[in-house]
């Protein structure tokens, strides 16, 4: 058991994944069909030990804030959790950003008897033994430690990215930057930060209460407090993802992290997620992915009668309380609680829970929310050019995304 906390940043806004975000924070999104995004990281910080964990919300923040006091407290660990809303502390505003979201709550680093403390992105998808980095951040005296991870050239400018010496200490850091710089030995990759952070607990304190009264500064770990505290001098390490081993995983195992920030890095994520060689195994024992416990029975793959086809699936995933009924899927992700009807063809596809999907749909490359029904014989997916003018969410790859509750009519607007 480890008494140091661990703040898990779970307010922000994830405008880019709209519309799963109209009305849910993004660590409340569901993902892979039973879980939602927040499930990854507090499974990752339980399963590592922590027991003092705070969760800070802000946006949107119900329905995680439901999914978390309904569900987690199952599994006996929910008293550990503690769920903390914004609340105004220091004056009249709302968190201005990332580290206003830790420096609102400064009383609970104050009260923590603890040298140290863990800030986690509650964002991301990936496993992640924490207690593996925080011995690495102990070890070397740093004042901050931050996981790091190669990622894309082309995706680096999403994040802050890093430059670090022979021991790892980081020499250099750009938020966001227009031309990511690669890294020394390989053009095509950067180093980035994951959003992931130890502190010694009163060099973030101190760096918390200089940076509040900077007028100019948008608060945030980011854009400026590793800025500042590299400007000033602290000792700043970068700890390396890539020797991180969570316990069960099969060998040769890579590790996996993914930000799924936008619609297409989200359906990604999910399709390796459901493929036949999952990146992400959520059938490691000792790593338990936790989320709802929910009562529904075995899904259910049948023949509607002897005159309709076999139901057949391949590399697909489908979740509890769910029946296909003489309908193929192929590389499919389905929620539990829904109902495919007879003579569908879903492919390449993602389904949340409670979705009705009518007699004979044909579904290609969509992404449907929670709760929404298609009328028999519609087909999506087929001709880009006639979904862009007919759905109001197409991705740029051509992911049609259907919002939380919309009925999908054969034909016509929806
Ligand atoms: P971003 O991806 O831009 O960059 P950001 O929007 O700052 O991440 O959110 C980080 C975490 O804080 C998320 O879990 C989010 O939900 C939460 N959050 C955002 N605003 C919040 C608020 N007001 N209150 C509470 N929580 C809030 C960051 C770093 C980059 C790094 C990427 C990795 O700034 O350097 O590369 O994360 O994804
Ligand atoms: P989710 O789609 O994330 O599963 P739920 O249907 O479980 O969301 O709703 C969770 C909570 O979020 C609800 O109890 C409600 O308070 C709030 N909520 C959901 N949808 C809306 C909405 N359209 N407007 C306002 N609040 C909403």
């Amino acid at each position: 058991m480890n008494n140091t906390p661990l703040l898990v940043l779970a307010g922000g806004k994830g405008s880019r994944l709209a519309p799963l975000t109209c009305h849910r924070a993004k660590p409340a999104v569901p993902f892979a069909g039973r879980y939602r995004i927040v499930d990854f990281v507090l499974s990752n910080v339980v399963n590592s030990g922590y027991r003092r964990i705070y969760l800070l919300t802000q946006f949107m923040a119900s329905s995680l804030i439901k999914h978390i006091s309904r569900n987690w407290h199952l599994h006996g660990i929910q008293e550990f959790i503690e769920i903390v809303p914004a609340q105004m502390r220091m004056g009249p505003s709302w968190y201005l950003g990332t580290a206003d979201a830790v420096w609102q709550n400064a009383n609970l680093l104050h009260e923590s008897r603890s040298a140290h403390v863990g800030v986690f992105s509650g964002d991301h998808v990936y496993k992640f033994a924490i207690d593996q980095m925080q011995d690495v951040h102990e070890a070397s005296g740093a004042d901050l430690t931050i996981a790091g991870w190669p990622v894309p050239i082309e995706e680096a400018h999403q994040f802050g990215v890093m430059e670090v010496d022979m021991s790892g200490r980081l020499v250099g850091f750009e938020e966001k930057p227009k031309h990511p710089r690669s890294m020394p030995d390989d053009p095509t990759r950067a180093l980035v930060s994951m959003g992931n952070y130890f502190f010694r607990r009163d060099a973030l304190i101190d760096v918390l209460a200089v940076d509040a009264e900077d007028g100019s500064s948008a608060h945030d770990f980011g854009k400026n407090i590793i800025p500042r505290m590299l400007r000033e001098g602290a000792q700043i390490q970068v700890y390396d993802f890539g020797t991180n081993l969570v316990p069960g995983e099969r060998d040769g195992t890579l590790p996996y992290w993914r930000d799924v920030g936008t619609i297409e890095g989200y359906f990604t994520a999910n399709m390796e997620v459901r493929s036949s060689l999952p990146a992400v195994n959520l059938y490691n024992r000792l790593w338990r992915i936790r989320t709802a416990q929910r009562d529904y029975p075995p899904a259910r793959l049948v023949r509607h009668s002897p005159k309709h086809p076999v139901s057949a699936a391949v590399d697909s995933l489908i979740c509890e309380g769910t029946i296909v009924s003489s309908s193929s899927l192929d590389q499919v992700m389905l929620g539990y609680d829904s109902f495919v009807h007879p003579g569908c063809e879903l492919e390449d596809s993602v389904v949340f829970s409670g979705c009705d999907i009518g007699e004979g749909a044909r579904l290609k490359r969509v992404l449907l929310d929670k709760n929404c029904a298609v009328e028999a014989g519609t087909e999506i997916g087929w001709d880009t050019a006639a979904d862009r003018e007919r759905f109001p969410f197409v991705s740029e790859s051509g992911i049609v995304v259907l919002p939380k509750g919309t009925v999908v009519p054969r034909e016509g607007p929806i």
